[in-house]
């Protein structure tokens, strides 16, 4: 059933961005300075929840209310990320006990200790010409992304072996790797939570390091195929991450998963669930039936929401599933839009080569204009959506809800805000 040997993976690079001080609002798109910074909202997961074969309603809470204000989304989001976990992912842990590590100009080293269990990974760095600090992309993985176009950009490429942290080919009762080594072999997390814990933790590090080298603020992702998957996963995962990635991700990543058993020649649910523990364990209960799910993946794109979304696809390979991915990010696109962030997602599967993981100039400017608007900071190109006429979804059949108006202006804040100055009230931008 598979449509070609999609290669396993070798390594690469990663990236970082982080902190900036307080404040986030809505329209910049910028990452957080935080992790999830809705980490302290009131969240109880309920037993059960109504199946929908259609898309879950991303604006409605679990007590069935929806929201009303863009300053809502920040606790929204978080029902969404322990919805997902609980799952499809698995619980990816918040930051250890313990994170200590250093940055060079060649690498990142990272040693974590929790609950008297230790381990340590690292990441290669490849620095683009000038002088730093320099923004830097998390390659994961070691093939399918424009490391050349990256660096030619100004921004610095983090190669990260994803399976140092979660080894592929296990068990999913015996599984191996740093993460596994702190969590339990038998931790039901999947790997691609634990791949996007140790991209975290590698920007805990470069946060750590004083940003002499590279900057915590402006840190991107990427990766191609199963480690498109694991591009989507780190970037909905974490919010300090300012522009996610994905390249033909396939099952387990972009598309929407209530969209695989009605496309045609895409990799079966159980498929992928059976290929690799990409997915948590928990997610084997639904491959027969994804509309039981609570949550899909318009709203992990809409968790990525605001910051910069740039989703890649290959409409030429049935098995990539690109039709459900066109209709996640155009879902997602909706969460985009109602918080007055319409212009920072961008999806284009509109290439001409149909092979896996192809280098593609197609893709050259977007990247560019992408690593320019939300790591550089000195562009300002609209989303763009270029959806193959091949592979193209139709939003109006997964969805039987629309998309409200959202108050408080396109300077709402997402971050719980802990001003500098308490008394200091923030000033949202004209308009
Ligand atoms: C698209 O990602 C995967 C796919 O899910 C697998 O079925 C296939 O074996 O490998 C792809 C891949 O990672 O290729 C490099």
């Amino acid at each position: 059933m598979r449509a070609r040997r999609l290669r396993p993976a070798l390594i690469l690079l990663a990236a970082t961005a982080i902190g900036l001080g307080g404040v986030v609002t809505l329209a910049s798109g910028a990452a957080s300075a935080v992790e999830d910074d809705g980490a302290d909202c009131p969240v109880s997961v309920p037993a059960s929840w109504p199946a929908s074969t259609k898309f879950p309603d991303p604006f409605k809470r679990i007590d069935g209310t929806r929201i009303t204000a863009k300053s809502d989304w920040r606790c929204r989001r978080e029902e969404i990320k322990k919805l997902a976990e609980r799952t499809i992912y698995g619980t990816k842990p918040a930051k250890p006990a313990t994170v200590t590590g250093t940055v060079s100009s060649t690498g990142i080293t990272v040693n974590v200790t929790e609950n008297g269990r230790s381990a340590s990974f690292s990441a290669g760095v490849e620095l683009p010409s000038g002088n730093g600090p320099f923004p830097a992309v998390v390659v994961v993985g070691g093939f399918g992304a424009d490391t050349a176009t990256i660096k030619a950009a100004g921004a610095a490429v983090i190669t990260y072996d994803p399976l140092a942290v979660g080894k592929e080919g296990t068990p999913r009762n015996n599984k191996q790797g740093a993460f596994y080594g702190v969590y339990g072999s038998s931790s039901s997390t999947g790997l691609l939570a634990a791949w996007a814990w140790g991209v975290s933790r590698l920007i805990d590090v470069v946060e750590q390091s004083g940003g002499r080298i590279l900057k915590a603020d402006a840190l991107g992702v990427t990766g191609c195929s199963r480690y498109g998957k694991s591009a989507f996963a780190i970037g909905a995962l974490d919010q300090r991450v300012a522009l996610t990635m994905p390249i033909e991700s396939g099952t387990a990543g972009a598309p929407i998963l209530r969209g695989i058993p009605g496309e045609s020649g895409s990799q079966p649910l159980s498929n992928a669930y059976g290929e690799q523990p990409w997915f948590g364990d928990a997610f084997g209960a639904y491959t027969g039936n994804p509309a039981a799910l609570p949550v899909d993946t318009h709203e992990l794109v809409a968790m990525v929401a605001p910051r910069g979304l740039f989703l890649m696809e290959n409409p030429h390979i049935d098995w990539l599933g690109a039709r459900s991915g066109s209709v996640a990010a155009l879902g997602g696109a909706e969460v985009y839009q109602a918080l007055g962030a319409g212009e920072n997602i961008s999806y284009w599967s509109d290439v001409q080569d149909g092979t896996h993981c192809a280098s593609r100039p197609e893709w050259r400017t977007p990247l560019q204009q992408n690593i320019q608007k939300f790591l550089l900071k000195t562009g300002s190109a609209a989303g763009t959506f270029r959806i193959s006429a091949k592979k193209a979804g139709n939003l109006a059949e997964w969805r039987d809800w629309t998309t409200p108006v959202l108050t408080d202006g396109p300077g709402g804040s997402t971050t719980p805000t802990t001003p500098t100055t308490p008394t200091t009230p923030t000033t949202p931008p004209p308009g």
